[in-house]
């Protein structure tokens, strides 16, 4: 991290990208000390790859998967209040730059001159920024090539006035946090965005376990796709022998802990070999693969609390099942 840095020129049009990309956290090393825990885990942020981007966005197409089609909603209807809370001359954070619908309606409403998105994989990176300049020529994109859950220095720009940064991270992509470390990575977006910064943050609501188990084990297999795919690109990029036949989806919602967990299941005692390490599976065994958690509006307001954000706006939708909040930094 740099003390000073120099401010960056902007121009509209011209889309900049910078990869600040440590070499900390690398799928090997990561896949390797994951497998190696009494309860095998992976990060859910490898689902990603291309495969893992495109089957995601077919989850979010599903009859089951309200998430998506139900924050936009809420965008929608309450994007002149959203506009009235965020204010003019925001620079716009994004956390993730995967699907850009709601992004479009917020750039669109706010009349945003400065978008910065910050993700993991550098061609949904180009592809999402490079969209959207085409879409608005009054707008300035700086795409991040980083890794949002761990600490990180923006640079400064020159040439666009800013009011105030918002960070947006919608799609209850925070809910892949257990609480504690959400209560970390508000702390951080809250360094992010700075005093009378804001967040704009989609948090998906607590609600029945038939609703929530359906959302993560959907009728088509989609969502069983998704998770096994996670093995295929262990296969592709690491050299893995991993027979994802020989594994099944499992997803289900623990209400007591407001958390649906998702795993891979070991059909059958077996092993596997991951770069040169062998990986032992009893039959029913599991790769705990992802966890996804439900706040009430009340619960995450005091998360955001305790990150040092004062929750100003709570927007959801009609049948009460996903939540948009609007928190400032104080
Ligand atoms: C993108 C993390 C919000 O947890 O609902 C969808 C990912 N996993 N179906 C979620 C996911 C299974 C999704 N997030």
């Amino acid at each position: 991290m740099k003390a000073e840095p120099t401010p960056l020129p902007l121009a509209p049009g011209v889309v900049r990208f910078y990869s600040f990309l440590t070499r900390a956290g690398s799928l090997r090393e990561d896949v390797l000390a994951g497998l190696a825990l009494p309860q095998k885990s992976i990060p859910p942020k490898y689902f990603y790859d291309e495969e893992g981007c495109r089957l995601f966005e077919a989850i979010c197409e599903l009859p089951e998967y309200y998430l998506t089609r139900t924050e936009t909603a809420i965008l929608r209807a309450h994007i002149a209040d959203i506009a009235q809370f965020v204010g003019p001359d925001a620079e716009l954070i994004e956390f993730g730059a995967g699907v850009q619908a709601k992004t479009r309606i917020l750039i669109q409403a706010l009349q945003t001159r400065l978008y910065v998105p910050i993700d993991i994989a550098m061609d949904t990176l180009q592809a999402s920024s490079n969209e959207l300049a085409g879409r608005f020529p009054w707008l300035n994109v700086v795409g991040i090539r980083a890794d949002y859950t761990r600490p990180l220095a923006l640079p400064a720009f020159a040439g666009v006035p800013v009011r105030r940064k918002v960070v947006f991270f919608p799609g209850s992509t925070v809910g892949n946090f257990t609480p504690d470390e959400a209560l970390q990575f508000l702390k951080q977006a809250r360094r992010t965005v700075g005093r009378g910064g804001a967040l704009l943050i989609g948090v998906d609501l607590r609600k029945d376990k038939a609703t929530l188990d359906a959302a993560y084990s959907d009728a088509q297999g989609v969502t069983a796709r998704f998770n096994l795919n996670l093995l295929e690109r262990i296969n592709r990029e690491l050299g893995a022998d991993f027979q994802p036949a020989r594994f099944r989806h499992k997803a289900f919602y623990d209400p007591s802990a407001g958390r649906v967990e998702m795993h891979l299941e070991s059909r059958l005692a077996q092993f596997v070999h991951v770069a040169g390490q062998r990986f032992d599976f009893a039959p029913g065994e599991t790769i705990h693969t992802e966890i996804s958690c439900k706040y009430s509006v009340a619960e995450f307001q005091d998360l955001g609390k305790r990150a040092g954000f004062s929750p100003e706006k709570a927007w959801t939708d009609p049948e009460q099942l996903f939540s948009v909040h609007g928190m400032v930094a104080a």
